[in-house]
């Protein structure tokens, strides 16, 4: 290991950790969550030296209002409020940030940031939590310290100095409580603009529009209790077992009652096997495993629309014998388009069903009958869906074939996306929407008294060309990673380093620290887990889950440091000093959160009566039209879509390559570079392939590859010595892990339906490494 240094091209710093062992690959054969879960916590809350802590703040997690809610992820809590439903993930997600590690400014005087900048992305974040607030000094190149009223006044004096307010751009991550959203979307349009890019861009964009087409609400329809009544589940495009843990228990509960539950990826994982739930200590003490899942099938990736169009097709066939096949009477009393839709089923040949979903005429008549034969069936789908072209296409297909069955708006019926980050769906219902419609934007003005601009604002992909192109000048990012979570990282990077000013209010230190504008600063929060002390006393925040429900995060411990502000607090102070002659009330605000929630109930519907009713035992459920019958389209009516079948066949010699996450990582925060499930340990430099596609391309088992994209320009993109592992993957297809992958997609390859990057549908060629 000694003498290849100069002549090397530069290598990106890793994401992961320096692996202490050389890189394992074993088969996982366990159940999901279990004792391997069990054990993986302990060794994190070891490493993390939160024995004591962390334990403590898990018994608070996800309790009913008196506990904060799991920054792990959307899924609802348990509305049975018995138990304690915790997983795996949760826990080392919440530890990661109780951390007692800490960044201050001995730690930035000590490492310039050209230093840094070759640091890998876990050595950045596991340097503890950010104490004080910094900014750059580019004279040492080191980040120095800097006072609160200062930050705030080098903020606003730059957007004050603007020609145009529409040269800010204010990216939220979906971290962000409701009342910090509501103020950061209220200073942006004070000051005069919409560009309002967040990480829905990048994850359930495609969700929202194809909803908000169909039904005429861009959210799912179902609550947990629906998922207790379903007699068939559809799992489409969702890593659970690792993403979305705590669905492992109603996918069990689901299978104990003879549920049907059909799984449907490309990879089978460890969610469609079996599982110990997470929270039974009498199963985990009784090793006791439940299956979760009846089919899985295996579709090409890009493939399920195909799948869903065949099996619809399979269900009109049905109907000409069995009169119970199709809800006629609900077709017709509530939908629009059917006569169109049916017709484009009768008209797409099974051959073209079969090429492009990959999967045989048996295998989607299958799935066809589980569907036909359950009164009640869930859909349910997450970014294996969305990331692609025709994410939005996909979607609306998911809810024709609902509607065929009048799967809408009774118990155990309906569409279920999982949604990612804790409050991204909170967030968009409080205003963060780069294209909100009139009707918000007119109450806005109302309860608020500010003239809110109508244009259009930008999103993360339009945000990032228009910092490039020099017409954003200033960057502002409310969490979140955007350097290393965007696609093209060295064009993203690129367009960072141009902006005039960079802002992160962060928690950890990460990439988006490192790449910055000519002025930059760091500005630290409070996490969710921590109390949030106000001049009226504690604080609470609310937050929205993957169902809807609304419901209080009240932290319990002493903050990381005393000189953190919470995000309320630092928008308020942001805006101040942005808008001095602003007559919106920002300090008094923040002395009492009950007074921007008295402002959210005059400004958002469904929020009426918001503060007495989030401290409702379990919170309160935002109402869905949709759900009541009630379609918000120009129809009034559901809506059937027609839409061709994309051709997501890949060229010959051509892969479909998928991002996606390891069981160790969340989004760019690495923990490890092990992934369980998929029985990898010590790399994260891998790309899963099929063994034929291996063996056509010269590529022995863990043979050294050369990944290269392919864009919609032309343009290619390359990543270099990769571990090439033989997997259970259709031919075609091949996938590995986010963010280190992001440097294949190209900016300008988003989605022209839905403006998402395609982050699942890559066309690459892969051969030996050179
Ligand atoms: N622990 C943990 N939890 C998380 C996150 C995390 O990073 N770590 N991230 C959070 C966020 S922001 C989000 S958005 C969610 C993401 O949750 P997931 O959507 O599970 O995220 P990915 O890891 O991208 O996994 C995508 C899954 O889709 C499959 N897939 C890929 N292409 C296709 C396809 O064409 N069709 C089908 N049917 N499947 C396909 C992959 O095999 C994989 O199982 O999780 C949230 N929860
Ligand atoms: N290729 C590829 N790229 C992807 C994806 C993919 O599947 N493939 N998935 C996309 C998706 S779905 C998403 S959601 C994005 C994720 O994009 P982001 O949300 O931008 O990224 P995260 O990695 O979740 O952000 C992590 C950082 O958030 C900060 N943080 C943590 N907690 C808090 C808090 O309480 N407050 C504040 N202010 N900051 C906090 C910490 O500093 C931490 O370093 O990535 C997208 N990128
Ligand atoms: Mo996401």
């Amino acid at each position: 290991m000694s003498a290849n240094t100069d002549e090397q091209e530069p290598r990106e710093p890793a994401a992961g950790p320096a692996p202490d062992a050389p890189p394992e690959f074993h088969p996982y054969h366990h159940p999901a969550a279990g004792w391997g879960a069990a054990k993986s916590v302990t060794g994190f809350l070891v490493r993390e030296r939160a024995l004591v802590d962390g334990p403590r703040a898990i018994m608070r997690m996800n309790h009913e209002n008196t506990g904060f809610d799991c920054p792990g992820c959307a899924w609802p809590d348990d509305t049975k409020g018995l138990h304690l439903d915790i997983c795996e993930n949760g826990i080392k997600h919440v530890t990661w940030e109780m951390t007692r590690k800490r960044v201050g400014r001995e730690f930035f005087a000590a490492h310039s940031v050209t230093e840094l900048a070759g640091w890998s992305d876990y050595d950045l974040e596991n340097q503890g939590r950010l104490t004080e607030p910094m900014v750059y000094d580019p004279d040492t190149d080191h980040y120095v310290p800097i006072t609160w009223k200062d930050a705030f006044e080098l903020v606003g004096s730059t957007l004050r100095a603007l020609d145009d307010p529409n040269r800010a751009s204010y990216y939220t991550s979906g971290r962000l409580g409701n009342e910090a959203t509501f103020l950061y979307q209220l200073m942006a349009r004070e000051l005069g603009t919409n560009n309002l890019p967040d990480c829905s861009n990048m994850c359930h964009e495609a969700s929202g529009r194809a909803l908000q087409a169909s039904l005429g609400t861009g959210k799912g329809t179902v609550d947990l209790q629906d998922w207790d009544s379903a007699d068939a589940l559809f799992i489409l495009g969702v890593n659970a077992a690792s993403n979305a843990p705590r669905m492992l228990t109603a996918l069990a509960e689901a299978y104990h009652r003879g549920a049907q539950i059909v799984h449907v990826n490309p990879l089978v994982e460890a969610a469609a096997t079996r599982t110990i739930v997470p929270h039974d200590f009498m199963d985990m003490a009784l090793f006791k495993s439940t299956r979760t899942s009846t089919l899985n099938l295996q579709p090409r990736i890009g493939g399920d629309m195909a799948l869903l169009r065949g099996m619809s097709k399979a269900i009109l066939e049905r109907s000409a014998s069995d009169p119970k096949a199709l809800d006629r009477e609900f077709i017709e009393r509530h939908t629009a388009g059917f006569e169109e839709y049916r017709a484009l089923c009768e008209a797409t040949p099974w051959e073209e069903i079969e090429h492009q979903s990959g999967l045989s005429r048996a295998d989607v008549l299958e799935a066809a009958r589980v569907y036909a034969e359950a009164d009640r069936s869930i859909v349910s789908w997450c970014l294996g869906l969305t990331q692609h072209e025709h994410g939005v296409d996909t979607v609306r297909e998911i809810v024709n074939l609902l509607l065929l069955r009048g799967n809408l708006g009774r118990e155990g019926a309906g569409p279920s996306p999982v949604r990612g980050h804790s409050n991204v769906q909170g967030n968009r219902t409080c205003g963060i929407d780069h294209r909100p419609t009139d009707e918000f934007l007119d109450r806005l003005e109302q309860a608020c008294g500010i003239e809110p601009p109508r244009e259009h604002g930008l999103d993360t992909v339009g945000t990032i060309k228009a910092m490039h192109s020099g017409d954003i000048e200033v960057f502002i990012a409310m969490g979140g990673n955007f350097a290393l979570a965007a696609p093209d990282t060295p064009y993203t990077c690129d367009a960072l380093r141009r902006c005039d000013l960079t802002v992160q209010v962060s928690t950890k230190l990460n990439r988006s620290h490192v790449v910055h504008g000519r002025r930059a600063l760091i500005l630290p929060c409070l996490g969710r887990t921590e109390k949030d002390h106000q001049r009226r006393g504690v604080q609470s925040t609310s937050v929205e889950d993957s169902m809807s429900m609304v419901h209080l995060s009240v932290g319990m411990k002493r903050p990381a440091s005393g000189d953190l502000l919470s995000e309320p607090a630092i928008v308020a102070g942001m805006a101040r000093a942005a808008l001095p002659d602003s007559s919106t009330p920002w300090e008094w605000y923040i002395e009492d959160y009950d007074r921007i929630r008295d402002t959210m109930a005059q400004a958002l519907d469904g929020f009426e009566d918001f503060n007495r009713r989030v401290r409702l035992p379990l919170g309160f459920r935002i109402k869905q039209p949709a759900r009541e019958l009630v379609f918000l389209t120009p129809t009034g009516r559901a809506e059937f879509s027609s839409a061709a079948l994309p051709d997501v066949v890949p060229a010959p010699g051509t892969l479909a390559l998928g991002t996606m996450r390891s069981h160790d990582q969340w989004n760019t925060t690495i923990y490890s570079d092990n992934d369980r499930y998929r029985g990898i340990k010590n790399l994260r430099t891998l790309v899963f392939m099929n063994r034929a596609d291996m063996r056509e391309r010269g590529i022995a088992d863990l043979g050294h590859v050369d990944i290269t994209s392919t864009a919609k320009d032309g343009s290619t993109r390359s990543v270099k010595g990769y571990v090439a592992v033989p997997y259970d993957i259709p031919r075609g297809c091949a996938a590995g892990y986010m963010p280190e992958m992001n440097v294949l997609c190209a900016l300008g390859d988003y989605s022209t339906q839905s403006d998402q990057p395609i982050m699942k549908h890559v066309k690459v060629t892969i051969g030996p490494a050179a």
